[in-house]
């Protein structure tokens, strides 16, 4: 068993198809799915709004490596493109979690070594998993411990993506 928190988001072109498309390819593996959020820009490149969401997927012969590839071949997919660190894209599939995987491999660092501090990660995932926890603290602690303006920037969309 090889269970995954995928964190999606896209901020250029029809960002809610995007997100879509990683739900129709991954449904068969998906435990739970998060609304999507609009959320501000994190980063020094001012750019317009992303709709994250987080994906938690589980799969017996797919194991840490196997998750990054199959989300960089979604965001090949979704026609990124790779010019500036931190900038706009299509889509962006991070992988935040691989159950009982830790790695400070710079190809795929786990966890994700900025998912602590981010917002746009830690809100989705409270909601995709109300018992969450990252390298041993709860979820719903870090949102807690988020600036009040950052997590309140980060509003929930009525409107869920649907799982095929
Ligand atoms: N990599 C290492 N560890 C991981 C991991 N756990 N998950 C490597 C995914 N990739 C990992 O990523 C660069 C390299 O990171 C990959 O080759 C992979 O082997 P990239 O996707 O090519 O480039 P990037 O996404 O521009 O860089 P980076 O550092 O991954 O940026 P982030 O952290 O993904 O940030 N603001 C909002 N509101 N919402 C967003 O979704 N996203 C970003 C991108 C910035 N601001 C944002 C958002
Ligand atoms: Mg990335």
């Amino acid at each position: 068993m090889s269970r995954a928190v995928l964190s999606i988001g896209s901020n250029i072109g029809d960002r809610w198809e995007h997100l879509q498309s990683v739900v129709n390819d991954l449904a068969p593996h998906i435990v739970s799915l998060s609304p999507v959020y609009r959320t501000p820009p994190w980063g020094p490149v001012e750019q317009d709004d992303f709709l994250n969401a987080i994906v938690i997927v589980d799969a017996p012969r797919v194991d840490a490596r196997g998750w990054l590839a199959r989300g960089q071949e979604l965001e090949n997919a979704a026609e990124r493109v790779r010019e500036v660190r931190w900038g706009p894209r299509t889509l962006d599939v991070d992988v935040v979690t691989v159950q009982h995987v830790v790695s400070d491999d710079p190809v795929l660092t786990l966890p994700h070594p900025r998912a602590h501090e981010r917002a746009f990660v830690l809100i989705p995932w409270l909601a995709a998993d109300p018992s969450a926890s990252l390298a041993g603290t709860p979820v719903a602690e870090l949102v807690a411990a988020l600036p009040a303006d950052e997590r309140e920037a980060v509003t929930v969309i009525e409107q869920r993506l649907e799982l095929p």
